[in-house]
């Protein structure tokens, strides 16, 4: 029988078939080659005779994709999620993600939520620097119900990952989405005004037929790899117009008659952006020379 992965928690995968959710082990056949099943891997499993809706994975499909983090399969886009406050946002980590998916080449769309606790400047300003960033932008509030439709439209016919870090409203928007309780929300650390993590393993949800979307822990802090300084700027959208450096390759950081950093006088790219360009760029610069 066919299905597909939706979850997996110690040693046990849970498969959704058009016979109904089957629990499974993998037995062992894939240690050989390495391939550990992933939540969102179409497969191939035996069912268990005798036994209540059970079964052992014998077979993985080929994967069109496979995100690290989080390490789910066979996905179409990242919905990256950040507060606009309470957990404050750090644009570095956002930008990071924005990167990390870009390069694997997986399309993002960034849902800036708790519009109702942030000022309306915020939200003006986190729509300005992202706008052309490459990546669609929704301004929500989940506990209002606001911007949930136009988020919900962008999902469609799709299997989207969330991603952000912990408390930012990740499975709240989901329930909004699908207008149940059943993903478990927690409360912000009074003191620290962060997560909790309260969300443990990810969970792929069925919106509709051809509609899914996988709740993912958040994370603490968020490091690129796999990316080199010189290849940095590839990824960044809003660069791409405005490259008729003097200097090839211009690293864009310190070079005379830059036409990014002229640009970035001009108001044309995002300060917050290209600062945090350049931030990333050094952090990678020296993470080589070890
Ligand atoms: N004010 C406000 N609070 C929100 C909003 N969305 C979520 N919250 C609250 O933020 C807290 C954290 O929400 P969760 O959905 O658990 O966050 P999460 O991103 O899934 O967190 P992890 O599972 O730990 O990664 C909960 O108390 C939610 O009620 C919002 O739009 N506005
Ligand atoms: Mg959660
Ligand atoms: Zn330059």
């Amino acid at each position: 029988m066919r299905g597909r992965i939706v979850k997996g928690v110690g040693g046990f995968y849970y498969v959704d078939t058009d016979e109904g959710l089957f629990t499974c082990r993998a037995k062992g056949l894939f240690r050989h080659d390495k391939m550990k099943p992933l939540v969102g891997d179409y497969v191939e499993i035996d069912v268990v005779p005798g036994e209540e809706m059970t079964g052992n994975v014998i077979e993985i499909e080929e994967r069109s994709n496979e995100l690290i983090r989080p390490n789910v399969s066979n996905v179409d886009q990242a919905l990256i999620i950040f507060a606009l406050a309470r957990p404050e946002p750090n644009f570095v980590t956002l930008d990071k993600m924005i990167l990390q998916y870009r390069a694997q080449g997986v399309p993002v769309l960034i849902c800036f939520n708790k519009e109702d606790l942030a000022s309306d400047e915020l939200a003006d300003r986190v729509s300005l620097d992202y706008g052309h960033c490459g990546c669609r932008i929704f301004i929500t509030s989940a506990r209002e119900h606001e911007g949930i439709d136009e988020l919900v439209s962008a999902l469609k016919g799709k299997t989207t990952t969330v991603a952000g870090p912990s408390g930012v409203g990740k499975s709240t928007i989901i329930n909004c989405i699908t207008g149940c309780d059943d993903q478990e929300t927690g409360e912000i650390s009074e003191k620290l005004a962060r997560g909790k993590h309260t969300t443990r393993h990810s969970e792929i949800i069925k919106i509709t037929d051809d509609t899914y979307i996988v709740d993912t822990p958040g994370f603490g802090s968020f490091e690129l790899f796999d990316i080199r300084p010189e290849q940095l700027s590839d990824h960044y959208e809003e660069f791409s117009e405005h490259l008729a450096c003097r200097f090839s390759p211009c690293s864009h950081t310190h070079e005379p008659d830059c036409t990014v950093k002229a640009a970035v006088e001009a108001g044309v790219i995002s300060g917050l952006r290209y600062d945090n360009y350049v931030y990333i760029y050094n952090e990678l610069t020296r993470s080589r020379r070890y």
